[in-house]
């Protein structure tokens, strides 16, 4: 299975809107194949289907110590959430930067698993945020967005630093 090529930051491709899934078939289980294999070669904890540049509402996360706890979720949506936490992110969009963000504590998540069937489940900690992460590609955010332009600004011009030293 093939590891698929993960948009950088700035790109204007990960400001689009991903569109809902309407059936969950073979080429949408081919997809969350691919997009485990990709996300578990980077390393990553979650990966968003912009990122690799196919703009459907499908997410895969594993934030498990041993690697083996993949979680699949198509059209996932936050229906309810408490609390907040401050949590040190990074983005495989986004490589080398790390900076703290807040979001909610906990969180209830509705989503469609692979197999088709509804899912519903909670999540806090770590899971909370990157859950919370990947459903901001969906809707074309990424976490930089909240920092200070300051920040974004440096970030901007380190990213292109890097990039003009692999070319
Ligand atoms: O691998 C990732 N680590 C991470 C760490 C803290 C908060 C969120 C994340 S998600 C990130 C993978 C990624 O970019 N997913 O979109
Ligand atoms: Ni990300």
């Amino acid at each position: 299975m093939p590891i698929l090529n993960i948009l950088r930051y700035p790109d204007p491709k990960l400001r689009r809107i991903a569109e809902p899934v309407t059936q969950v078939d073979a080429a949408v289980r081919t997809l969350v194949d691919d997009m485990a294999e990709t996300m578990y070669h980077a390393p990553g904890i979650g990966l968003a289907a912009i990122q690799v540049d196919v703009p459907w509402r499908i997410i895969v996360v594993d934030v498990s110590e041993q690697r083996n706890e993949l979680l699949t979720l198509i059209n996932p949506r936050i229906v309810e959430q408490e609390g907040a936490q401050v949590m040190e992110e990074g983005c495989l969009s986004v490589p080398g930067i790390f900076e703290p963000v807040e979001r909610a504590r906990r969180i209830l998540l509705r989503a469609i698993d692979r197999e088709g069937r509804e899912l519903e489940r909670e999540a806090e900690g770590l899971l909370a945020v990157c859950i919370a992460h990947e459903i901001d590609h969906l809707d074309g955010k990424v976490f930089v967005d909240y920092l200070s332009r300051l920040k974004q600004n440096r970030i901007r011009k380190k990213l292109d630093k890097q990039e003009k030293i692999a070319m």
